[in-house]
């Protein structure tokens, strides 16, 4: 007998039949998004066939070119997802202010983040770029969801996801039953499921950082990446150096192979570079499923209360044991700066 071939719909309503109760919107939820990440695979996928690459002329709100890919991707996770029911509101990297349900349409208990295309200053060079999401249940009581709904701590997803458009597209997913991953075949248009129940090496040996921002760095970020690079056979060091300059695809690489990922605060970057709601707390909220730990240097990335819905926040994550390490060189720095 061949293995079974699970697709991901099929693992998301076995892993809703677990829940006694729900009652199936959840799973459509999750399904819904699914066709939307197709729909984005296909443009990307042809991205340098078509003529859609450039800037779209225009600035998203962190002052980043936004090319038209991503304009794209972003609308088409929100028409995939403005009418199901479920949701009562969303948010997305690429807009200001929260994405209301049109009024003709019903709304629901969930609250859906997202960041449409991670990494798209990566496109125009054929890079790997991704998809990230993360859902919630609303806190508000009932009709239009609000700013409160998506800003809440990240211990509070009940969701989150990316996608990698890479060498093959995969969808990475927990809804805090530990962290699988689909690779999509493209012959039938289906994800199947292909790493089951991933857990993250407790150490690995590759850091991953830009390192062009050496300069803005504090000592202590100085102090533990030249510690990675220095040879010590006892406990297997120098490290690798890798950095995609996606952070879905550092974050995935780390996942699989263990290490650490930091986007640290710095004087360039007073408080880091990536954003809370829609890339540090799903990233966290899978990467502690796997068994791996994520910090923003003196908190836990899911306990940070957030205060505003594009907050920036330092990123410190991967292998629980490196995660450890790097913080320790941080609180050292912490340390001698109080003496001073
Ligand atoms: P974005 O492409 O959604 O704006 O995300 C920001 C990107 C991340 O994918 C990546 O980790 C980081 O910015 C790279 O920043 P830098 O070029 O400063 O190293
Ligand atoms: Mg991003």
């Amino acid at each position: 007998m061949s293995n079974k071939v699970i697709t991901i719909e099929r693992h998301i309503i076995e892993g809703e039949r677990r829940h006694p109760g729900a009652t199936g919107n959840f799973s459509a939820v999750l399904r819904d998004l699914t066709l939307a990440i197709k729909v984005i695979w296909r443009e990307v996928s042809k991205a340098g066939l078509v003529n859609i690459l450039g800037s779209a002329g225009k600035e998203n709100i962190h002052g980043d070119a936004v090319k038209k890919l991503d304009v794209f991707s972003d609308e088409t996770i929100y028409r995939a997802m403005d009418h199901g029911g479920h949701l009562c509101v969303m948010a997305s990297e690429e807009n200001e202010d929260v994405l209301h349900i049109p009024d003709n349409y019903p709304k629901g208990k969930y609250v859906l983040l997202y960041d449409p295309l991670d990494g798209s200053s990566n496109i125009d060079a054929n890079v790997t770029i991704g998809t990230i999401f993360s859902i919630y249940r609303r806190v508000s009581s009932s009709g239009k969801g609000t700013v409160a709904d998506c800003t809440q701590p990240g211990y509070k997803q009940i969701a989150a996801g990316y996608v990698v458009y890479g060498p093959s597209t995969m969808l990475v997913y927990t809804t805090g039953d530990g962290v699988h991953g689909f690779t999509l075949d493209p012959s039938i248009g289906e994800f199947l499921l292909s790493h089951e129940n991933i857990r993250i090496p407790k150490r690995g040996k590759i850091y991953s950082v830009n390192e062009g921002n050496y300069a803005y760095w504090g000592t202590g970020v100085k102090k533990y990446i030249k510690h990675l690079q220095e040879e010590d056979k006892a406990t297997d060091r120098p490290y690798s150096g890798r950095y995609i300059g996606s952070l879905v695809a550092d974050f995935h690489r780390t996942l699989l192979y263990g290490g650490i990922f930091l986007y640290p605060d710095d004087s360039k970057h007073p408080d880091g570079k990536l954003r809370l709601m829609y890339e540090a707390n799903p990233l966290a909220f899978i990467v502690e499923q796997a068994g791996g730990r994520a910090t923003n240097g003196t908190r836990r990335i899911l306990d940070v209360a957030p205060v505003k819905l594009h907050q920036k926040v330092p990123l410190f994550i991967g292998s629980e044991e490196d995660v450890l390490m790097c913080e320790q060189f941080l609180h050292q720095e912490k340390e001698v700066l109080a003496a001073v």
